[in-house]
C-alpha cells in the first residue's frame, strides 16, 4: 500500500512538472518572447539532462592542439602523416589518380552495390593476401568495402556476433583504444591477451603465448597485422609461425587489423608477411583493411573486409549476410576513395609510384626516430631509449607517463596521447629539439 502510494505520489509529480513545463513553453510563445537557452541548462529541452561526454583519448588530442593559441607548438597524437614542413601529405599518385578520374566523362555518381566497388574489392584482396593466393584462386575469399578500417573492424564484428558460434574475442593489451569499444557495441565480448612488456619494452611473448593457449576453443583473437598500435612492437616471423600453430590447434579464429601495411618495413608483400602466413595453412581468417595511412586518404575512408574461407560455397553465402549487416547500416560506400584505390592499384606504373612513396614517407618516420634518440642522448636525459630506435610503424611507446605527458604539454605545447605514445610520422627535423627539451624536462621533473 505505502509503495503503492509512493509510486502515484511520484507519477503526480511528473504530470505536474510536465505540465508546468508545457505551461512555460506556452506563455513564451504567446508573449513572443524568444528565451535563448543558457550553456548550463536549457529548460523545455528533451536532452536536458544530457551530460558531456568525454574527449575521444585519440582525437581529442588534435582538440586541446588546435585551441592552443602558442606560435610553437607541436601535434604528436593523432597518427596522421606530416611532412618535413609539418604539413599534411596528399601523395602524387593519389593527385594523378584524381585528375584521370575528373577527366574521364564516363564516371557517373550512381550509388555503389552494398558491397562496394568490385575491382576495388579484387585489388584490396590480391594487395593483402599477394597476387598468387591460393585463397583468392580458389574463389574462397568474400572482400567487401567498407568505411575505412574501423568501419571494417564494426561490420566484421556485427557479421561475427550474428553468425560465429564463439563470442569472446581477444585483444592485445594494450591495443587501439577503438578496439574494446566497436567489438563491444557490434554485440562481442572483448577479452584481452597480454603482448607488451614494459619492463623489457617489447613482446610478452610468453604471456601472449599462455593466454591464447587458455582462451576457449574457436575464440576470435584480434591480431594487428603489423605496425603494432600502440607500441610499434611486433612478432617476429617466427614467433607468428608459433601464435598461428597454437591457434590453428585450438581453433582460435584469426582476425587481422591491417591499418599500416607499407609502414612496417616500407614493402607492402613484408608487411603482408604474417597475415600471407595464416592463409597459406589453407585455414579460415578475417582482414580489416586501411587506406587512411599507406595511401593518406585518412578523410577518404576507405577500407576492406576479407573473409577467407574453406569454400567458394561457404564464401558467397558469407558475402550475402555481409550484405545484410551493411544495408540497414549506412546502405552502400562511398565512390570516390575507393576509385582513387582502383586507379592506382590496376596500373601498373601508379602502383610502382606508391611504392616509391609509400618507402619515402616510411624512410622519414626512421629519420625521425634516430634523430629524436640523438637528441636525447646528447642532452644525457636519464634512461634506456633504444626503444625509440627498434620500435617500428607510425608510432614509439616512449614509456613516458601520463604526468609526464600532461607536464609535456603544458609548458612544451607538446601534445600527444596520456599513455606515453608520440606519432613519429607527426614530427620533423625543427621539432626535434622542442620534443627532446620536453622529454629531458619531464624525465628529469618528475621520475
Ligand atoms: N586500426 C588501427 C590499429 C588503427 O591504429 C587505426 C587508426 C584504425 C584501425 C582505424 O583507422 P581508419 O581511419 O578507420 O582506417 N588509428 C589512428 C588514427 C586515429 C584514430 O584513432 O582513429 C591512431 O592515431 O591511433
Amino acid at each position: 500500500m505505502n509503495h503503492h502510494h509512493h509510486h502515484s505520489a511520484a507519477a503526480a509529480d511528473r504530470r505536474l512538472n510536465a505540465l508546468r513545463r508545457h505551461l512555460e513553453a506556452s506563455s513564451d510563445i504567446d508573449s513572443g518572447l524568444m528565451i535563448s537557452p543558457s550553456p548550463t541548462s536549457s529548460p523545455g529541452s528533451v536532452f536536458s539532462h544530457v551530460v558531456r561526454a568525454p574527449e575521444d583519448p585519440i582525437l581529442g588530442v588534435t582538440v586541446a592542439y588546435n585551441k592552443d593559441p602558442s606560435p610553437v607548438k607541436l601535434n604528436l597524437g593523432v597518427g596522421a602523416y606530416r611532412t618535413e614542413e609539418g604539413k599534411p601529405l596528399v601523395l602524387n599518385v593519389v593527385k594523378k589518380a584524381e585528375r584521370l578520374l575528373i577527366n574521364d566523362s564516363s564516371r557517373v555518381k550512381e550509388y555503389l552495390p552494398i558491397v562496394g566497388l568490385a575491382d576495388f574489392n579484387k585489388l584490396s584482396a590480391k594487395l593483402i593476401f599477394g597476387a598468387d593466393s591460393p585463397a583468392i584462386k580458389e574463389n574462397r575469399v568474400t572482400t567487401v568495402q567498407c568505411l575505412s578500417g574501423s568501419g571494417s573492424l564494426r561490420v566484421a564484428g556485427e557479421f561475427l556476433a550474428h553468425h560465429y558460434h564463439q563470442c569472446v574475442i581477444y585483444i592485445p593489451q594494450p591495443t587501439w583504444g577503438n578496439h574494446p569499444k566497436v567489438f563491444t557495441l557490434a554485440g562481442l565480448s572483448v577479452k584481452t591477451y597480454r603482448y607488451y612488456d614494459p619492463t623489457t619494452r617489447g613482446l610478452n611473448f610468453q604471456g601472449l603465448l599462455e593466454d591464447l593457449g587458455s582462451a576457449p576453443s574457436g575464440a576470435i583473437v584480434l591480431l594487428h597485422a603489423c605496425a603494432h598500435n600502440p607500441t610499434g612492437v611486433d612478432p617476429t616471423i617466427e614467433q607468428w609461425e608459433h601464435i598461428r600453430k597454437l591457434m590453428r590447434s585450438k581453433a582460435l579464429l584469426p582476425f587481422f587489423d591491417s591499418a599500416y601495411q607499407g609502414f612496417a618495413s616500407g614493402s607492402l608483400d613484408a608487411d603482408a608477411q604474417p597475415v600471407r602466413l595464416f592463409v597459406a595453412d589453407g585455414g579460415e581468417c578475417l582482414v580489416a583493411q586501411s587506406y587512411a595511412k599507406n595511401l593518406g586518404l585518412y578523410g577518404e575512408r576507405v577500407g576492406a573486409l576479407s573473409i577467407v574461407l574453406r569454400s567458394a560455397d561457404v564464401a558467397s553465402r558469407v558475402e550475402s549476410q555481409l550484405k545484410t549487416v551493411i544495408r540497414p547500416m549506412y546502405s552502400s560506400p562511398p565512390i570516390h576513395g575507393a576509385s582513387i584505390v582502383a586507379t592506382i592499384l590496376k596500373d601498373r606504373n601508379l602502383f610502382q609510384e606508391w611504392t616509391v612513396e609509400l618507402k619515402a614517407m616510411a624512410d622519414r618516420i626512421i629519420r625521425m626516430r634516430q634523430q629524436l634518440f640523438e637528441a636525447l642522448r646528447a642532452r644525457g636525459t636519464p634512461g634506456d631509449w633504444t626503444h625509440i630506435l627498434k620500435q617500428i610503424g607510425m608510432f614509439t611507446f616512449t614509456g613516458l607517463n601520463s604526468e609526464q605527458v600532461a607536464f609535456m604539454t603544458k609548458e612544451y605545447h607538446v601534445y600527444m596521447t596520456s599513455d606515453g605514445r608520440i606519432s613519429m610520422a607527426g614530427l620533423n627535423t625543427k621539432m626535434v629539439p622542442l620534443l627532446a627539451d620536453a622529454i629531458h624536462a619531464a624525465v628529469m621533473r618528475l621520475r
